[in-house]
C-alpha cells in the first residue's frame, strides 16, 4: 500500500501529466487509505495545478496540457466529493459563479464542493456569468450571499458592477458578497464593496459561517 506522502505526490503528478486514468488511481488510493478528501485535493492535486500554473507563466506549458490538467483534476474532484467532511455551518444560501469574461471554474468549484459539505445550500450558476444574472438569481431564490470568482485581471473588476447592482436595487446590505480567486485580494474585496474574502476553499467556509452570523 503507497504512503500518504506517495498518494498526494502521485495526485499532483497526475494532474501535472493530465493523466485522467492514473488520477482515477490515485484518488481511489486515497479513499482507501482514508486520506482526508480536502487534504488530497489541496496537498495533492491542487499542488499539481500550481506547477501547471507556474509552466504556463514560464512558457514551459501551453493551453491544450492545462486543459488535460484540468480534466484530471475534475476527474479527482468527482470521486473524492462524496468523502469530503465539513462541519455544517450557519445555514444559508449563496448564489455563486465565475464573472463575465472568465472561464476558470476550478477554483471555484472547490469552494462550492467545500460549502456544500458544510451543509450550505449553493445556486451554481457557473462560469462566464452576466452581472446581472447575479443579482436576478439572488432575487429569484431569496440569497443570503453571493460568491463570486475570477481569475483573470481583465474581468476582477466586473464584481464592483455586481455590487453596485445590488445596492442600486436595495439588496445590500441584507445581501452579502464574498469574493476570491488568485488575483484577489483583501484589499481588493474591500475596494469593490465587497463583505469578505477567502485565499482558499477553507476559509471560504469560516468566511462565509462569519457573514451568515452577522460577525
Ligand atoms: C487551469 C487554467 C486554465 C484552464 C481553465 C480550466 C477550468 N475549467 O477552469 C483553461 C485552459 C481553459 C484556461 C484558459 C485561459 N487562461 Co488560464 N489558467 C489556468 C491556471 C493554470 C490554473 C487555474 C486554476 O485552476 N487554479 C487552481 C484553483 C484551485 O485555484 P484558484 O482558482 O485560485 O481557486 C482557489 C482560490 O483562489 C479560492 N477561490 C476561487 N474562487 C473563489 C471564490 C470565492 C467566493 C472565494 C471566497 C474563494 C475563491 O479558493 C480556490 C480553492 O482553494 C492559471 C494559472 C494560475 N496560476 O492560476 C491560468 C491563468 C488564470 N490563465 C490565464 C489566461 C491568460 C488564460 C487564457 C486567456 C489563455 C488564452 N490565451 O486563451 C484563457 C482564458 C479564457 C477565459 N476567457 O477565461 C492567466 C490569467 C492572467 C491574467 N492576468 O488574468 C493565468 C494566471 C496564467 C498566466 N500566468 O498567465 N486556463
Amino acid at each position: 500500500m503507497a504512503t500518504k506522502e506517495e498518494i498526494l505526490a502521485g495526485l499532483a503528478k497526475a494532474v501535472i501529466d493530465g493523466d485522467v486514468d492514473t488520477a482515477k488511481k490515485w484518488a481511489q488510493a486515497a479513499i482507501d487509505s482514508n486520506i482526508d478528501a480536502f487534504e488530497a485535493l489541496t496537498k495533492g492535486c491542487q499542488q499539481g495545478m500550481k506547477v501547471m500554473g507556474d509552466r504556463y507563466s514560464a512558457g514551459e506549458a501551453y493551453i491544450p496540457e492545462i486543459m488535460l490538467s484540468a480534466d484530471a483534476m475534475y476527474t479527482t474532484m468527482d470521486m473524492l466529493r462524496p468523502h469530503l467532511k465539513a462541519k455544517a455551518v450557519a445555514p444559508g444560501t449563496i448564489v455563486m459563479g465565475v464573472i463575465e469574461g472568465d472561464v476558470h471554474d476550478i477554483g471555484k468549484n472547490i469552494v462550492k464542493m467545500m460549502l456544500e459539505a458544510s451543509s450550505v445550500n449553493v445556486v451554481d450558476l457557473g462560469r462566464d456569468v452576466p452581472i446581472a444574472a447575479f443579482v436576478d438569481k439572488v432575487k429569484e431564490v431569496n440569497a443570503n450571499a453571493i460568491g463570486m470568482s475570477s481569475l483573470m485581471t481583465t474581468c476582477m473588476f466586473k464584481m464592483k458592477d455586481v455590487v453596485d447592482m445590488l445596492v442600486e436595487q436595495g439588496l445590500k446590505p441584507k445581501v452579502k458578497v464574498m469574493v476570491g480567486g488568485a488575483p484577489i485580494s483583501e484589499e481588493f474585496a474591500k475596494s469593490v464593496g465587497a463583505d469578505g474574502y477567502a485565499p482558499d476553499a477553507a476559509e471560504a467556509v469560516k468566511v462565509f459561517e462569519k457573514l451568515m452570523r452577522g460577525a
